[in-house]
């Protein structure tokens, strides 16, 4: 489901609920998606970074490439993350950019 490529990620913990992949950067993502996702894959090849706040403003947070974690919010769970703050972004994010 999440192609090589793309930045995936789920409305709800564990890669539940509805999905959707990306090709960053994505200034807004959209009402459906605005502070809803909760999982989170990079495939693009490069790090990402996830931002609370649409155009890339908010706190950001980076995931490097291959990073995935089942859930945002907690910091027992994240792998490869870079920089930035975890564990108080479950149902924030808004825009994703490359970092
Ligand atoms: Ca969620």
């Amino acid at each position: 489901m999440c192609k090589p490529g793309w930045f995936c990620m789920w409305e709800d913990n564990n890669y539940n609920g509805n999905a959707i992949g990306f090709i960053p950067n994505v200034a807004n993502v959209g009402s459906y998606w605005n502070d809803r996702a909760t999982s989170f894959w990079n495939r693009t090849g490069k790090t990402v970074c996830v931002w609370t706040d649409t155009w890339y403003r908010g706190q950001g947070f980076g995931l490097g490439a291959g990073a995935w974690t089942w859930n945002i919010g907690s910091n027992t769970t994240q792998h490869d993350f870079m920089g930035g703050q975890f564990g108080n972004m479950n149902d924030t994010v808004s825009s994703i950019s490359n970092c």
